[in-house]
C-alpha cells in the first residue's frame, strides 16, 4: 500500500505542478546543442582571447551563454567571449566552461571544464613571472614575542632584537619581474666558468658537488658577475621576499604558518648533527638537496624556504625599513654588508621564515649560502 502511494506520488505530483506552471507548457521543447566550440589551445598573459560557441535550438528559441573562467562567471548573454588574460596565469591553465540556455530546460553545459594553456612566449625559460603588486613586507612588532618562543627551541640565548630588522612591517609596490624558478645549480655555473673562465667556487670540488644541486661558495660579488652574464640581476630584498611569500598574506613561510615537517623543505633535521638540529623530524637531506626536491609555492618557485640561502642585491641597514620609499625599493645606497635570504640546510626550521633578514660581508664564500636571478618584463 506505501509503495502505491509513493509511486502515485512520483508520477502524479510532478503533473499536477506542471499543469499549473507556465514554463512547463513546454514538455516539448527541445534543448539547445552546441554544435561547435571556437577556442584558442594557449592564450598570451596580457593580450586579448577570444572564445566561442556556436549553439543550435532546435525550436528557434532564443538562447542565453554564461562563461565561468578559472570558475568565476566572467560574461553572460553573448556567445563570444572576449577577455584580457591576466599576467599571474602565464603557463598555467585556464578552466572555460560554456552555458547554453533557451531558459525553458536546465542549460547545456559543456561536458568537462576545456583546459587552455596560457602561455607567454616571450617569457624567459626556466623563470616564472611574478606580477605586478603590492604587499606587506617585514615583521609587525606585536609578532616578536610569538617569534621569540618559537627561536628558543633551537637557540635558548635568542633575544627580541634578533627581530628587530625585520621591523617595522610596510606597504611595498612592486612591478612585475620574471624569476628563476630554481636556485643557479652547479651545472648552469659550470657553464658561465666555461665560457668566461671565471674563477670556481670555494667547495667546487668538495663539498656535496652534483649537477642539479645549488651552487654555493659564491660570494655576491660572483653572484652580481654570473646574473650580469645570464642577462638577469639579483633580486631586492623586497622582490625576493614578495616571490617568496608566493601571493599569501602574512603568512610565516612560503606554504603558510605551519612550522616545516620533513616534506615541505630541506633544513638543518635530525639527518645532521648540530646544536639547533630539529631532532625529531628527517627531510632526507644532511647537507644540499638537488633543486627543486620540495614542492613549489603558489607563484611556482622552489626553493624559496631552505636549501641554500640566497644572495640579494641590497645593502644591508636595520633600520632600512623605517624609511624605505614604497615602490620598487632597492636598499640603502652604501653599507658593509649584503642580504642573504631563505636560510639553508645548516639552520632550523624556524630560520626560513619569508620576512627573515640575515647580513654577510660580499666577499663571504659559504658553503650555504647561493643565489637565484631575476629579470625585468621591460627591459
Ligand atoms: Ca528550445
Ligand atoms: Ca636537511
Ligand atoms: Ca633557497
Amino acid at each position: 500500500m506505501k509503495s502505491i502511494i509513493i509511486i502515485a506520488l512520483y508520477y502524479f505530483v510532478p503533473i499536477v505542478l506542471c499543469l499549473s506552471s507556465l514554463t512547463c507548457g513546454r514538455g516539448d521543447n527541445a534543448k539547445p546543442v552546441i554544435e561547435k566550440l571556437i577556442l584558442p589551445t594557449t592564450v598570451q598573459p596580457g593580450e586579448t582571447a577570444v572564445f566561442k560557441v556556436v549553439a543550435l535550438d532546435p525550436d528557434g528559441d532564443q538562447l542565453t551563454y554564461i562563461w565561468m573562467i578559472n570558475g568565476e562567471i566572467s560574461s553572460t548573454k553573448l556567445s563570444t567571449m572576449i577577455w584580457e588574460v591576466p599576467q599571474i596565469l602565464a603557463g598555467r591553465k585556464i578552466d572555460v566552461v560554456i552555458s547554453v540556455s533557451d531558459s525553458f530546460n536546465e542549460p547545456v553545459v559543456t561536458k568537462s571544464p576545456l583546459k587552455i594553456q596560457a602561455f607567454d612566449t616571450r617569457h624567459p625559460k626556466n623563470m616564472v613571472l611574478i606580477p605586478v603588486g603590492e604587499f606587506e613586507m617585514g615583521t609587525g612588532a606585536d609578532q616578536i614575542p610569538q617569534l621569540l618562543r618559537s627561536a628558543k627551541q633551537y637557540f635558548p640565548d635568542a633575544e627580541a632584537s634578533w627581530f628587530e630588522n625585520e621591523t617595522p612591517r610596510h606597504k611595498v609596490c612592486l612591478d612585475a619581474f620574471y624569476m628563476d624558478i630554481y636556485e643557479v645549480s652547479n651545472a648552469q655555473y659550470k657553464k658561465f666558468i666555461d665560457k668566461t673562465g671565471y674563477h670556481p667556487p670555494l667547495y667546487w670540488n668538495t663539498f656535496n658537488f652534483a649537477p642539479n644541486h645549488p651552487v654555493v661558495g659564491v660570494s655576491w660579488h660572483d653572484a652580481m658577475a654570473y646574473a650580469k652574464w645570464a642577462g638577469k640581476r639579483l633580486p631586492t630584498e623586497a622582490e625576493w621576499e614578495y616571490a617568496a611569500r608566493g601571493g599569501l598574506v602574512g603568512k610565516k613561510y612560503p606554504w603558510g604558518d605551519a612550522e616545516a615537517d620533513g616534506k615541505r623543505a630541506n633544513f638543518a633535521d635530525k639527518t645532521i648533527n648540530l646544536n639547533w638540529s630539529n631532532k625529531n623530524v628527517s627531510d632526507g637531506y644532511k647537507y644540499t638537496a638537488s633543486i627543486g626536491a620540495f614542492p613549489p609555492n603558489d607563484y611556482g618557485l622552489y626553493d624559496m624556504a631552505g636549501n641554500v640561502f640566497e644572495w640579494c642585491f641590497d645593502w644591508h641597514d636595520a633600520g632600512y625599513y623605517a624609511k624605505s620609499p614604497e615602490y620598487n625599493p632597492t636598499g640603502p645606497i652604501s653599507g658593509t654588508m649584503r642580504v642573504i635570504r631563505g636560510s639553508s640546510w645548516s639552520y632550523p626550521p624556524t630560520r626560513m621564515r619569508v620576512s627573515r633578514r640575515i647580513e654577510k660581508h660580499p666577499t663571504s664564500m659559504l658553503d650555504y649560502v647561493g643565489f637565484r636571478c631575476i629579470k625585468n618584463v621591460v627591459p
